[in-house]
């Protein structure tokens, strides 16, 4: 097989850049490992910050989006009961998030490569990236008992954090950084009314606590559990109880529950990998960088990689312009980091942190006083939610 771009992932991340090339005449392969029904049975973000909208609409994939999904312009946070709004368009000029499910998002994008006749290869096995600093990169999978081999101008390791691309790029080129957690969130998705219309991300003395939603009739919490918890220990009704406990008691009393149709843990990590080009291979979303769900940022990495790649392979195909290629690591690398130090500061600004000392738990107080103390905080929260400029 031969094709001018071979997107390895068929995430949100190598679905929305096949889609945009494809738009542009520019051919591209997209190999997943998992079946399509696989891919949308994960339960993952929620929120979409504006410039991860404007994508799916760029890449035609808007629609529904716009149709289906929440405009929300603030949030609530609360600290041991006490509910204060962050009013992000007040401090944004007016800018919101999209409350769209991952899982109708890439819904989206597969339709859309479907009716376009775009390339999606699923159920790949063994994906192998080969000689990526020459000019004429391959990636090869199996399919049953037969090896395939794709030719290509460029990669594209779209693969998520456990995929082969980024393990491609020698380890005395690459660089990680990583900071682990003590801490993950168990997650439940209920067919029941959201017990606020806006998100609610909650403080408190038994740990972290976030209701979120996918529409009026589907909810989305999360709560802050010990690593070594097994999802075995958490029945449905242990889960709500727990989760009441950490909500301001008006809220608590209002929670509508039910049976959870989905449940699982996710544990909670920051991570970066440096460059994001090796060669002819490039990087984009959770392939290079994870960030912890708190500031609901890991998506929105993805969109921002998309959107520098998306325009570095315009200029080169389009005008001979290499630019955008040899610009690009460092550019998404600057946005990455900013979105990693948002994450991390919402991390310990709201969870209950096991290591901190005495010291530390008043100064994580005092941060959260001190947001609510100063607009100039708020705006600072507000234009990091709502997403920083691509
Ligand atoms: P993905 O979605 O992991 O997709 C990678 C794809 O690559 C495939 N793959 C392979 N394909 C071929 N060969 C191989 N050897 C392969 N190995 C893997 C995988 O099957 C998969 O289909 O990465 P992508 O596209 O970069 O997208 C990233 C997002 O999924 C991720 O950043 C977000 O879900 C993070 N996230 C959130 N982000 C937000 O912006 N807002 C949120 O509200 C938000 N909430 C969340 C989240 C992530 C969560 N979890 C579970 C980690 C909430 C949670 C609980
Ligand atoms: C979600 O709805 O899954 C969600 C929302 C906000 C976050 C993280 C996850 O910060």
């Amino acid at each position: 097989m031969k094709t001018k771009v071979g997107i390895i992932g068929g995430g949100p991340s190598g679905l929305m850049l096949s889609q945009l090339l494809d738009l542009q005449g520019i051919d591209n392969v997209v190999l997943e490992k998992h079946s399509r029904e696989y891919v949308l049975g994960r339960i993952r973000a929620g929120v979409l910050e504006h410039g991860f909208a404007e994508l799916m609409r760029e890449a035609e994939c808007g629609e529904r989006m716009d149709a289906e999904g929440e405009i929300h312009d603030g949030f609530f946070i609360a600290d041991n009961g006490r509910k204060r709004r962050v009013d992000l368009a007040g401090h944004t000029g007016g800018n919101s998030v999209v409350v769209y499910g991952q899982t109708e998002l890439t819904r989206d994008l597969y339709d859309a490569r479907a009716k376009m006749g775009g390339k999606v290869i699923h159920n790949v096995e063994d994906v192998a990236l080969h000689d990526l600093t020459s000019d004429t990169p391959y990636i090869t999978y199996r399919e049953g008992d037969e090896i395939i081999r794709v030719d290509c101008d460029y990669v594209i390791g779209a693969d998520g954090f456990h995929g082969p691309s980024r393990k491609a790029i020698p380890a005395n080129v690459l660089k990680e950084y990583e900071k682990v957690y003590p801490f993950g969130w168990l997650g439940v998705l209920s067919r029941t009314k959201p017990v606020s219309p806006e998100l609610i991300y909650s403080k408190s003395d038994r740990g972290f606590a976030l209701c979120s939603l996918r529409s009026q009739v589907l909810s989305r919490y999360y709560i802050q559990v010990p690593l070594t918890d097994r999802i075995e220990d958490w029945s449905d009704d242990a889960f709500w109880a727990e989760l009441k406990r950490r909500l301001p008691a008006e809220d608590a009393a209002k929670l509508e529950t039910g049976p959870s149709i989905e449940k699982s843990i996710a544990p909670l990590r920051s991570f970066v990998a440096e460059p994001m080009r090796y060669g002819n291979l490039f990087l984009a979303g959770d392939a290079a960088h994870i960030v912890p769900p708190t500031g609901a940022r890991g998506l929105n990495s993805a969109a921002s990689d998309i959107y520098y790649l998306y325009h570095a392979m315009l200029d080169h195909y389009k005008k001979g312009d290499d630019t955008g290629l040899e610009t690009y690591s460092a550019k998404a690398l600057a946005r990455v980091w900013k979105a990693q130090r948002f994450s991390w500061w919402m991390t310990t600004l709201l969870h209950k942190l096991p290591d901190n000392i005495a010291y530390e738990d008043k100064l994580q107080a005092t941060d959260l006083e001190y947001l609510f103390s100063s607009e100039a905080a708020l705006t600072s929260l507000a234009e990091n939610y709502v997403g920083l400029p691509f």
